[in-house]
């Protein structure tokens, strides 16, 4: 694998990112081979996973990668979205799945975050939430994942102003279940890591489903639905879309 380094010890996967040159950006292939590390450790009977950074970058990951969003009035988040089959594949992986997190979160990489069964990080964090600097109009299931863990006052900042949370603030509003200094996020990671392969694996796997499932049951009628997916329609075959996708790939400032 080129974009992500594994390693499976002690029933604990490791997959790490690696690409460094363009801030982990999560790209189709970058999250093929996530995925794939994912499947690989399933029947490899991991009993945790940890997420990471192979750099110790400022940067954990840049999310989506915007080089592979479609510029013109196309759905940019659809459900066959290489972003969105890896946060279902996190979320159905199982066995926990932890995030190490040092550096900063953008974008996609922080529903990525959410995703996640616990996010472990140190003071260099940072996570934003970015539609609305391209655009974009963010789907239903990213706004539950936010909805289902933060207070929505919380939720709408994040969505509105798309400015980076601090690892300390990321800790008081519930990003984060601990921060600890950067020379003990390993340590911390692991060490929980480890407490959880001495514990039952099929009543931890079934606790998580059983959480993902009731967490993530909203009744919404079709109706609804039509229209939700109605404002977002309105919103990708709008200017702001294209001008955002656009002013990114311009490396410009764009002019909502
Ligand atoms: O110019 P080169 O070829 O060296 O490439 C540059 C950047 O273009 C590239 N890069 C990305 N490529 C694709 N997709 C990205 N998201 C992305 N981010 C960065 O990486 C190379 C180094 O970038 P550079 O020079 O800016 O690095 P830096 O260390 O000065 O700054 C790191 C960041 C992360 C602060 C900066 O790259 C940045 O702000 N990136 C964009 C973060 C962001 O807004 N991500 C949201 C992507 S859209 C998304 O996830 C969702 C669809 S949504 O919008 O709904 O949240």
């Amino acid at each position: 694998m080129a974009l992500v380094k594994t390693s499976l010890a002690d029933s604990i996967g490791t997959i790490a990112f690696d690409r460094d040159d363009k801030r982990n950006a999560l790209s189709a292939e970058l999250i093929a081979e996530t995925i794939s590390a994912l499947d690989e450790f399933k029947s490899g009977q991991a009993r945790v996973v940890v997420l990471r950074s192979a750099s110790s970058g400022k940067v954990w990951s840049a999310g989506h990668d915007v080089g592979e969003l479609p510029v013109a009035d196309v759905d940019p988040l659809p459900y066959s979205d290489p972003l969105e089959q890896l946060l279902r594949a996190v979320k159905a992986f199982p066995a926990p799945v932890i995030a190490m997190v040092h550096g900063s979160v953008w974008g996609g990489a922080c529903d990525l975050v959410m995703a996640c069964d616990l996010v472990y990080a140190d003071e260099t964090a940072g996570f934003a939430i970015t539609p609305a600097k391209l655009g974009l109009p963010y789907n239903v299931g990213g706004f539950l994942n936010f909805m289902s863990r933060l207070p929505l006052n919380v939720v709408k900042e994040m969505f509105f102003s798309a400015d980076l949370i601090t690892a300390e603030r990321a800790e008081r509003v519930g990003i984060v279940n601990v921060m600890v200094p950067a020379t003990e996020l390993e340590d911390t990671v692991y060490r929980m890591a480890r407490t959880i392969t001495t514990r039952s694996s099929a009543a931890i796997a079934a606790a998580k489903e059983s959480i993902r499932v009731l967490s993530e049951a909203v009744p919404i009628d079709p109706a609804t639905f039509e229209y939700l997916h109605g404002l977002r329609r309105d919103v990708y075959f709008g200017r702001d879309y294209h001008e955002g996708t656009q002013a990114f790939l311009d490396k410009r400032s764009p002019n909502f």
